[in-house]
């Protein structure tokens, strides 16, 4: 009898409980109405009477073992909610998908460092735009084709039109309006146009506009500002040219082109050998925009200037179709940052 009671106990301690079934099989075993320890009390009658006392508390002993074994392993199971016990702590981590930076932040953020070296300030205002601060404080006459819903969303129109602003001009109208001159900032954001959607337009993209307004401020100023940002941003042997142009909001106003980047003016396909590259347009601030923000157009000039974030990417990178910067391909995004 004693050596039963020391098999079954070793067996108990020796017994693996790793799942909920492993659980029910040792129950049946050791504490079921049919359980081997159940079988032993049963054989407790044939044990002569002066053993019967130690067997006994023997076999009291094996039933609290068992049913101490059987509790513990419970709450383990319930802790490790029931089947992941085991953990393999050689298995290699699973990779962790570090992202890139977008192509348009990335020239984003240099236009604003270039730009902040020379003391530019950022500004920023809504997406969502009214129509003086969009139009009417940029000098557009009532009936400018801008206006027409074929270019511009518009979002309520009647006593006071609303629309997705088509420039952040209208962010420097703001700045115009609060504030006092001189002025020199930068206002870089989303802008909208009605466009169908082809490799050359996209009804979004990126606009870095400038604006600097002071005492004396001339057309020689916008010409070495805009020089400076070439030679920055596309290296020290870029040269510009200016180019006759209109704007409602500037007066005179001028194209501007940088030497190709490709062959430095030589002639390729990429400018279509003219040698040239169109970047930004640009001009002094017209008199009639000064004065819709109550900026006093006789004791002020000021110059302004807009590009294409997505144009200068273009230049950068080399990325012929505009409908890459927006459809979130990771092969496409992950070219851009060097250590990826
Ligand atoms: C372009 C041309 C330009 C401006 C933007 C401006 C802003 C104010 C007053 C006067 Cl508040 N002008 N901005 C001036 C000339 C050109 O953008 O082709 N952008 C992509």
């Amino acid at each position: 009898m004693n050596d039963k009671i020391t098999k079954i106990k070793k067996e108990i301690d020796g017994y693996l409980i790793e799942s909920k079934q492993h659980l029910e099989d040792f129950r049946i075993k050791f504490l079921g109405s049919k359980s081997v320890v159940k079988q032993l009390f049963g054989e407790l009658k044939s044990v002569p009477n002066e053993e019967k006392r130690t067997v006994g508390q023997l076999l009291n002993g094996l039933r609290e073992f068992a049913q101490g074994t059987f509790d513990k392993a419970q709450e383990n199971l319930a802790d490790n909610q029931g089947e992941s016990q085991k953990i393999d702590l050689s298995r290699p981590a699973d990779q962790i998908e570090i992202g890139a930076r977008h192509p348009l932040s990335i020239v984003r953020s240099e236009i604003i460092e270039i730009f902040s070296r020379i003391g530019f300030s950022v500004s920023e205002g809504p997406e969502i735009e009214d129509d003086w601060h969009n139009f009417s404080a940029l000098n557009f006459p009532p009936e400018h084709p801008a206006r027409d819903m074929q270019d511009t969303f518009f979002i309520e129109k009647g006593e006071e039109e609303i629309a997705l602003r088509t420039h952040t001009s209208s962010v420097q109208v703001r700045v115009m309006e609060n504030s006092k001159p001189p002025i020199r900032t930068i206002s870089p954001g989303r802008v909208y146009r009605n466009e169908a959607i082809s490799a050359r337009a996209h009804c979004f993209f990126h606009q870095v506009e400038g604006l600097y307004i002071d005492k004396n401020v001339s057309f020689a100023d916008l010409k070495q500002t805009l020089l400076y940002f070439a030679k920055e941003m596309f290296g020290e042997k870029a040269q510009i040219r200016l180019r006759p142009s209109y704007f409602p909001f500037t007066e005179p106003s001028a194209e501007v082109d940088i030497s190709c980047t490709i062959c430095s003016g030589k002639g390729c396909n990429v400018c279509k050998y003219s040698g040239w590259l169109e970047i930004l347009g640009c001009g002094m601030v017209d008199p009639n925009v000064l004065e819709a923000s109550n900026i006093d157009s006789k004791e002020f000039t000021g110059f302004a200037f807009g590009m294409g974030v997505e144009r200068i990417a273009q230049l950068k990178y080399r990325v012929n179709d505009l409908r890459l910067y927006s459809e979130n391909d990771l092969r496409f995004l992950k070219q851009f940052t060097p250590e990826m």
